[in-house]
């Protein structure tokens, strides 16, 4: 009995032993995938300047203003003086300096009334979003503004796509451009309730001035060899 015990006990004793060393080995692996990975940056971004209550250099509001400019998850953020110094050298108490919100500086939290500096930002992405060749896909033009909208929705374009890989798993960019007249969206002055790579294009006429969307086609940038 105290045999078949002790064996049972060796044989836990050797597993958790094994576990362990799969785990250093695993610990290993992946520390060793991290360093390898590479980081590219995007454009400089300034959106703001600190005349009102700071600057205000939001990824949201960036994304909103520069349509499949910002990839989707950044993983780090560098803001610096429009004159190039850094953050540290510029010296200002900032509110917020990170990749999900993006950068804030309150004039507020500067001591002796002083204004922010008027900062821009930019972002680290993974490749291939920065630096490598993009392709674009055909213009897509699912849809009218005659009902509620025009609504060029990526999941809707997808059903519509001749085989799967005809817009890639997850396009970079967007662009959206009128029918008629093939003007820029952003130049068109209307509201848009989606307009990004993962989503596609929505423009609902309840958001317009005017009641209605003009007639949009968009399309998808994507990495050249997906
Ligand atoms: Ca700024
Ligand atoms: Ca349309």
């Amino acid at each position: 009995m105290i045999w078949i015990f002790t064996l049972q006990y060796s044989l836990f004793y050797l597993q958790l032993s094994v576990a362990i060393v799969v785990g250093l080995v695993l610990g290993k692996f992946i520390c060793v995938v991290k360093v390898t990975v590479v980081r590219c940056w995007t454009d400089w971004f300034d959106r703001d300047d600190p005349s009102g209550s700071g600057d205000w250099e939001t990824l949201s509001s960036l994304r909103r203003q520069n349509p499949g400019k910002i990839c989707r998850n950044p993983t780090g953020i560098e803001a610096q003086t429009l004159s190039g110094l850094s953050l540290l050298a510029a010296g200002d108490v900032t509110y917020r300096n990170d990749p999900k919100t993006g950068f804030i500086c309150r004039n507020k939290d500067q001591p002796g009334r002083k204004m922010c500096n008027d900062f821009r930002v930019r972002f680290v992405c993974h490749p291939p979003f920065c630096g490598g060749e993009v392709c674009w896909t055909k213009w897509y033009d699912r849809d009218n503004p005659s009902g509620t909208g025009d609504w060029e929705q990526l999941s809707k374009q997808r059903q519509k796509a001749a085989s799967k890989d005809e817009i890639c798993e997850f396009p970079l960019y967007i662009e959206a451009v009128t029918i008629d007249t093939n003007t820029p969206a952003m130049n068109t002055g209307q509201k848009f309730f989606a307009y990004n790579p993962t989503d596609g294009f929505i423009c609902r006429n309840k958001d317009q001035r005017y009641g209605k969307c003009r007639d949009y086609k968009v399309r998808y940038g994507c990495p050249c060899n997906h």
